[in-house]
């Protein structure tokens, strides 16, 4: 199989490439010190912390980029077939510490920074590194999931998405409320991200189509007076764990095209011309942080087009520079996800280079494109589904927008004749909504131009088919399933908590579990054993300790290792409800007040989430969490038994900090409205007790650890919708019971801000006149109740600790390994190369 005729052929081995072999600790120990000099310009004496991870990065580094070249030079030499993720998010967290462990170089570096020139111990250089940010929260994280399990097992794939300059905003409180300051994560240079200015491309955005037909009277649009813009790649090299695989993640910054314009320059306007650079370089700037919130900005389509439009000129020089690649086999070798419909518009911009640039005919264009796409849908919520307004989509991409119109002719007439004369069935699959405004639909155009559409849980998937696409699911019989989402066992279990992973290790006789997570069902033998049971609650109240000291840290707030910790830490959103976990802590604190003997298990509730900066009422929940959680703390009269820490600045490095500590996992949001939930499985995966709604995953999680071992409460999506159809009002909730109406009027009075009037009114109001649109009253008793069961199973340490040990035996499903498999079998037709 392999071309001798193609440029890179023989492949180099690592071994022959390797500028040194890092794997023994005075090798890594040389490496440390060659950057710190030659690539620094450090002396021992003027090196900072800060110097001292770079250095120790670059060490791994140059480890991990001679595989990456021969990996890359193999997928080449032999024409492989290719994954491109395509994702507006990828949420990377640190990238140091996974590396060394991806690498197995972790000893080596702990040793070799043991040096005594080296001033700063090892956690303390790990501890440098910013987060690389570059996502809001669960559809990000999972790009970074699949992109650590794509490289493990050996598949050959590429991300594509943008190198901003500001990731997700930085969260601080004053007086309990979020203030958002800006991310710089670059600051100082990053090690990891590669410029690669000799791949460069060219874009086209704006402008205006001139409809022009050749001599042979056929349709040759131009599209004219365009702006240009230049993309510059950066890439992230991605380690798989235990191989030699080193894939890569492909992020594009913006550049002026007009640096040189001679003309502006000459005429007086040079300050104009470098003002219209600036302009364009605002493109790649900053993540937007709206978490299925609306915007429909203009900069932000054109920082999807921007970068999708990128990437198809990079897939296709890459293809195209082996001279036995055409557009005839060009689906045999590239498969592109849609991580949601953010990139969707790569759909319009792939057909538009076919008919206008290849002058292809459209059959052969659609079929090309039909082909490559599949699409991931990750939410239900109306506010979330991306609409372009039809004037705005016009101004930006002119042409883009026309191929869409014909898109959608060509639909509507096999809607035709499907169902002939039936126009509520047009208006449903239509590519454009006609009310209020015409606008475009992309999560439409995407299941449209899929061979494969996908949900991220069971439940989601026949939520999408049943309720979001019954006439997409009808004409099209077979391209909707499911992909159950998942988590890197690497990240989530091995490099978060050493101390589980190597009671696991030791129990299980093998560390083969962090690649066939499946293993851990070897622990179920010894869930009843109490020297077992013993060493796992050990392991987590050490966790618990360190928790605490973070906690102390950043919030002042005192909190014992005996307590509960009771851990929601997820995106600031209503349908999540943070809210009603907000409500049992008020009744907590109630019955404490009104029975100062009342014995309860004491607990720690811990928080982490953002706000997106224009959701008020998510502000105004995460000011009420804060300013009672502190009004509660300091309560002498409750003895302690219950404390509130919401830890600013909640991101994936803080994530793996709380999330071994952790003793029981909310997740509590509306059935429907989740649609799987990731965090869910982390908490689960390190032995954190589910207490959840039927939601997203949390279903799959129940079938897997067994009911005994999860805490379901509250209404289901079937009552849900009962409820609803029926009328939901929350005043029937409040005047029934006379805890929740308490708690209600006491967040609506002023008693927690006094001199300050109404400082909760818009939770308040939310939960009464403004209808309670998450139900939050309705499962308010049910939420409560279950709490009970906690607190009673608590109290017997050998059942709890048993409950403990069967979430993480029993959740190997949850591995993005999995996952990944069944994308690569079932949507992607993508074999593994070993390399
Ligand atoms: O995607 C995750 C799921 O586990 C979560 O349940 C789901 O809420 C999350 C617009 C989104 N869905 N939609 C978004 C993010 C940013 C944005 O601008 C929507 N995030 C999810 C992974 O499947």
């Amino acid at each position: 199989s392999k071309d001798a005729s193609w440029p890179n052929s023989p492949c180099p081995s690592p071994e022959t490439t390797s500028p040194f072999d890092a794997t023994s600790t005075g090798k890594f120990k040389q490496a440390i010190f060659r950057h710190l000099t030659y690539t620094l310009a450090r002396d021992l004496h003027s090196a900072q912390p800060h110097d001292w991870w770079i250095a120790t990065s670059l060490a791994v580094r140059e480890h991990i980029l001679s595989r990456m070249i021969s990996t890359q030079a193999v997928h080449n030499r032999d024409n492989v077939r290719r994954l491109y993720y395509f994702s507006l998010e990828y949420l990377m967290g640190r990238l140091t510490e996974s590396n060394l462990y991806n690498t197995g170089l972790y000893d080596a570096a702990r040793e070799a920074i043991k040096d005594p020139d080296i001033p700063v111990d090892f956690e303390t250089i790990l501890n440098e590194e910013s987060d690389m940010g570059l996502g809001n929260g669960g559809l990000g994280r999972l790009a970074a999931c699949f992109l650590d399990s794509l490289a493990t097992l050996d598949l050959p794939a590429i991300g594509y998405g943008i190198y901003y300059e500001f990731g997700l905003f930085r969260q601080a409180f004053v007086n309990g409320s979020q203030v958002e300051h800006p991310d710089s994560w670059m600051m100082g240079g990053t090690p990891w991200g590669i410029a690669r200015p000799e791949n460069k491309v060219t874009i086209q955005i704006k402008g205006r189509v001139e409809n022009v037909f050749d001599d042979r009277g056929n349709y040759r649009p131009r599209w004219v007076n365009t702006d240009a813009i230049i993309g510059i790649p950066h890439d992230i090299p991605v380690a798989g764990y235990d191989t030699n695989t080193v894939n890569f993640l492909r992020l594009w910054s913006s550049q002026s095209a007009s640096e040189f314009d001679l003309a502006a320059f000459n005429s007086g306007g040079y300050v104009e011309a470098v003002r219209e650079k600036a302009v364009t370089e605002t493109i790649s700037k900053v993540l937007y942080p709206n978490d299925k919130t609306e915007n429909g900005k203009e900069l932000r389509l054109i920082q999807q087009y921007f970068f999708v439009a990128c990437s198809l000129r990079d897939i296709m020089r890459r293809h195209f520079r082996n001279p036995e690649n055409s557009w005839d086999n060009f689906p045999s070798k590239i498969a592109i996800q849609l991580n949601d419909t953010h990139p969707a518009v790569a759909i319009a911009e792939l057909m538009r280079i076919l008919l206008d640039e290849e002058e292809m005919q459209w059959e052969k264009a659609w079929g090309i494109v039909t082909k490559v796409f599949a699409y991931t849908n990750h939410t239900l919520l109306p506010e979330a589904l991306e609409k372009w307004s039809v004037g705005l989509f016009d101004r930006v991409l002119p042409r883009h927008l026309q191929i869409i119109y014909a898109i959608n002719d060509r639909l509507l007439r096999l809607v035709e004749a499907r169902w002939p004369g039936d126009d509520g069935k047009k208006r449903d699959c239509s590519l454009i909504e006609e009310n209020g405004g015409k606008s475009v639909r992309m999560a439409n155009l995407s299941v449209v131009a899929s061979h494969a559409v996908n949900g991220v849980a069971a439940l989601h998937t026949a939520l999408l088919k049943k309720q979001l696409f019954p006439q997409y699911d009808e004409l099209f019989p077979g391209r909707f399933q499911n992909k159950t989402n998942g988590i890197t066992p690497r990240r989530w279990l091995l490099d978060c908590n050493p101390r589980l992973s190597k009671l696991i290790t030791s129990t299980l006789g093998t560390d083969h579990w962090a690649c066939d997570l499946d293993l851990l069902r070897g622990l179920e033998t010894h869930a009843d054993k109490s020297e077992f049971q013993k060493a796992f609650m050990e392991v987590k109240r050490d966790n618990k300790n360190e928790l605490a000291a973070i906690i102390k840290a950043d919030c002042q707030i005192e909190v014992s290792p005996d307590a509960l910790f009771d851990v929601q830490i997820k995106r600031l959103h209503e349908y999540k409800r943070q809210h009603l976990n907000l409500l049992h802590i008020l009744a907590l604190y109630r019955r404490i007040l009104q029975n100062p003997n009342l014995d309860i298990v004491p607990r720690v509730f811990v928080f982490g989430a953002k706000a997106a900066p224009g959701y008020d009422l998510a502000k105004n929940i995460i000011r009420a969490i804060n300013v009672i959680g502190a009004h509660i703390n300091a309560d002498t009269r409750i003895g302690g038994k219950i404390k509130v820490a919401f830890l600013p600045n909640y991101r994936v490095s803080l994530a793996e900090k709380i999330i071994p500590a952790a003793d029981l996992s909310e997740q509590i949001s509306t059935a429907g409205k989740e649609a799987s939930g990731t965090g869910n499985m982390k908490l689960a995966l390190n032995g954190a007790l589910t207490i959840g709604t039927l939601d997203g995953a949390n279903v799959e999680i129940k079938e897997e650890v067994g009911d005994e071992n999860i805490f379901i409460f509250g209404m289901n999506v079937d009552e849900v919708e009962a409820l609803r159809a029926k009328g939901y009002n929350p005043w029937n909730y409040y005047n029934a019971d006379e805890e929740l109406r308490a708690i209600i009027d006491w967040i609506g009075s002023d008693y927690f801000t006094p001199g300050e009037h109404g400082a909760f009114a818009p939770l308040h109001n939310s939960l009464l006149n403004g209808g309670d649109p998450f139900m939050v009253l309705a499962d308010f008793r049910a939420y409560s109740d279950a709490h009970e069961k906690v607190d009673a199973l608590y109290r017997d340490k050998a059942k709890w600790a048993r409950a403990a040990i069967l979430n993480t035996a029993r959740v190997g499903k949850f591995s993005s390994d999995r996952t990944i498999r069944e994308y690569a079998k079932d949507i992607w037709s993508l074999p593994a190369i070993k390399t």
